[in-house]
């Protein structure tokens, strides 16, 4: 991840490179700012709109509007947002530390409520009804008293697609695993009525967003808070090994990743610095893994190959009309297939299966 942003950063940067000296040849190009000196100022920035500012909760069940947040500045004794952190019941603001460019943010996040389905791990879709504020401080430092105000940029009520996690900003991909989706009931007229779905608010530094690019009406440097709930989800597969990517998370954390040169990867079995779920051999045998969970000419019939992982428990939604009950299996020395044990050494992950076993 932090290859492909630093990437984008260069892309960017070459961008206004090019476009500033054709307008302007004296026009200087500056650079990013430093992520540790901003990072310094946008916690500021939000600590302070957390001790300043209250929360009302929308509670309906079953509308459009239930856990819609309105978050307004402090003009009486209401409990400011920072006054829920690891409150033992929700709303609970919680906060988590994250490693990127160098440096460790704190993001703040509050559960309104966890939810009750299943997370998406950090590199699948989410369907999500949101909105976007962008936090800015205006006027000049020294005498004048700054302002820290929230401007809203965006807002959907109705999602209707997907968005993958592994390609939009850092924060959403760090935040909404932590929450769950919720139920639905399709109703006589058409409509879906959904029910005890992940909602929460996620406090993002800028370096977590967008930094220094901004995006649409979103100046560069700002710190955004995102209220959201959790609809759906979508696994993806981003190496088309035919294995989702959250069964490419063998620690099971909810979370898959490019880890810098010489740290372990809990997540990349042969270690070569790719992670199992951008690896397309994982074990690193040369056989692909998509040849490898691909199943024998005539061994059953339909499917061509095995059932990602486990079939039924791990796929509850296709369980209706899957007819295959095989998982990928694991061999034993005397050549016995398992196709179900949950902790079996699945061949596509055991770098002896072609040599050792039949
Ligand atoms: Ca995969
Ligand atoms: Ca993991
Ligand atoms: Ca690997
Ligand atoms: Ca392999």
């Amino acid at each position: 991840m932090n290859k492909f942003k630093f990437y984008f950063i260069l892309l960017i940067t070459t961008v206004s490179l090019f476009s500033c000296s054709k307008n302007d040849p004296n026009t200087p190009v500056e650079p990013p700012r430093d992520y540790a000196t901003q990072y310094a100022v946008d916690i500021v920035d939000i600590e302070e709109y957390l001790n300043k500012n209250y929360i009302t909760v929308v509670n309906h069940p079953g509308f459009v509007d239930d856990q819609n947040v309105t978050i307004t500045k402090i003009d009486a004794a209401q409990p400011s947002i920072m006054s829920y952190l690891n409150s033992a019941t929700y709303p609970k603001l919680l906060t988590k530390d994250i490693s990127q460019n160098n440096i460790i943010y704190k993001l703040y996040y509050l559960v309104l409520r966890p939810g009750v389905g299943h997370s998406p791990c950090n590199a699948d879709g989410v369907m999500t009804s949101y909105r976007g504020d962008y936090l800015e401080r205006t006027g000049s430092t020294g005498s004048t008293v700054t302002t820290l105000t929230a401007t809203k940029f965006e807002e959907v009520i109705y999602p209707q697609a997907m968005i993958s996690l592994f390609t939009t900003i850092s924060g959403w991909s760090e935040t909404f695993p932590i929450f769950k989706t919720g139920t639905y009931t399709a109703n006589a007229d058409g409509t879906i009525t959904r029910n005890d779905f992940g909602a929460g608010v996620m406090f993002l530094p800028s370096g977590l967003a967008y930094y220094n690019s901004g995006s649409g009406s979103i100046p560069a440097y700002s710190p955004l808070v995102f209220s959201f709930k959790l609809y759906e989800l979508q696994r993806l597969d981003q190496d088309n090994d035919g294995i989702p990517s959250y069964q490419e998370d063998l620690n099971g954390d909810g979370y898959v990743r490019t880890l810098a040169t010489g740290v372990v990867n809990p997540d990349d079995t042969d270690g070569d610095g790719i992670p199992n779920f951008l690896d397309v051999d994982d074990d690193g045998d040369n056989y692909t893994t998509k040849l490898e969970i691909t199943k024998p000419a005539g061994t059953n019939s339909g499917l061509s190959a095995y059932f990602p992982y486990d079939p039924i428990v791990d796929n509850p939604l296709t369980t209706a009309i899957e007819t295959e009950t095989k998982g990928i299996p694991e061999y034993s020395a005397a050549g016995t297939p398992d196709y179900t044990t949950p902790t079996r050494l699945r061949i596509h992950l055991d770098k002896a299966h072609h040599t050792a076993k039949p």
